[in-house]
């Protein structure tokens, strides 16, 4: 890994030596690169590093991915634990973002992790990373996920082809996460990712059963569900963009639960004339978008100019605000429509 500079090897583990309650958080709604990148820092950090270790999180994982938490690392998650996710950040002395650009990304922690007097590392692959705010910043936009980054830096850190602390424990977390982030291998794939899972397969993590977990283990209704949104609740345009919009009514009838729609937003992209897919999910008081794109179209421009996100070229994320962007949630779809025609045409 090139990108991944001796300096900055120093500097992290005068870092974490240098420290002793250590937080490691990822971003809201995380997915399996948050939740595997955080995973195998804190087991490293915990028990390879013996430093006291905790994740913190805005929101509860998505039952789902539950499989991805080790037993022996301690979350917080402000949803469900607001005093005890704050009061950890405030007694950090080293704080981690992983999978994330910006504080802003960690919503309910936003403020209290940018407040921190502790010293923080950004270990990242998005587009535009908020450099600024930290001390010590691994950022690259050109490798599959957070875990793949995190994976090298932890290999420059073990001096040796043996990497120190890269447990089996460790390597299924970081695998669990470049597999989730690449869809299977399907995007954002580079010959590192491949020498990655290579790699972590020969010293003996078993990807077989990681696959059992990530794509085999749902329930029914995620498949009713799934096949009702492509077959009543997908509209393609002659511009070829498509959108699906998620209401609370639809969520609701197939008990839908979240993650359960994770894969979704891919499937349009499937149909040869479409190069652009839009999710809409309904979430409360807004709408959670989901982007993505074949390659020459950019999701993360779609994102970032109209729906106050961003993230990646071909997969990106942002929200329409009920009340700021539309009046009711019966004018997203409509929305929608507008933006895609006027970002294609
Ligand atoms: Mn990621």
């Amino acid at each position: 890994m090139d990108s991944i500079k001796e300096e900055n090897i120093r500097q992290l583990k005068q870092l974490i030596a240098d420290s002793c309650k250590i937080v490691v958080a990822g971003h809201t709604h995380p997915d399996g690169d948050a939740l595997g990148a955080t995973a195998a820092m804190a087991l490293y950090l915990q028990d390879y590093a013996g430093k006291d270790v905790c994740c913190v999180f805005s929101d509860s994982p998505a039952a789902n991915l539950g499989f991805i938490l080790p037993e022996s690392v301690r979350y917080h998650f402000h949803d469900t634990a607001p005093e005890d996710t704050i009061s950890a950040i405030n007694k950090a002395d080293l704080i981690f973002l992983l999978d994330c650009n910006h504080f802003s990304r960690t919503e309910a922690l936003e403020a209290h992790l940018a407040a921190s007097k502790a010293r923080k590392v950004l270990i990242d692959h998005h587009l535009n990373p908020d450099t600024e705010s930290f001390d010590l910043v691994f950022s690259t936009p050109e490798i599959s996920s957070a875990s793949e980054l995190l994976y090298w830096v932890m290999r420059v850190m073990g001096d040796s082809s043996a990497s120190l602390g890269m447990t089996i424990e460790v390597g299924t977390a970081l695998l669990t996460g470049m597999t989730t982030d690449t869809n299977n291998f399907a995007n954002s794939v580079f010959p590192s990712t491949f020498r990655m899972a290579s790699e972590l397969i020969a010293s003996g993590v078993d990807r077989d059963a990681l696959l059992q977990k990530i794509y085999n283990s749902y329930r029914e209704n995620r498949v009713r569900a799934m096949g009702y949104m492509q077959s009543e609740g997908l509209t393609i345009l002659p511009e070829g963009a498509a959108y699906m919009v998620l209401t609370k009514e639809i969520q609701e009838r197939f008990d839908i639960q979240d993650g359960e729609t994770e894969g979704l937003v891919n499937v349009p992209l499937t149909i040869g004339k479409v190069r652009l897919s839009v999710l809409a999910k309904e979430d409360g008081d807004h709408f959670r978008i989901s982007v993505r794109s074949k390659k020459g179209t950019s999701a993360q421009q779609l994102a970032q100019r109209f729906f106050h996100g961003g993230g990646h070229e071909n997969a990106s994320g942002g929200k329409v605000l009920i009340g700021a962007d539309v009046p009711a949630p019966e004018a997203v779809p409509a929305y929608i429509e507008t933006i895609l025609k006027n970002f294609m045409g």
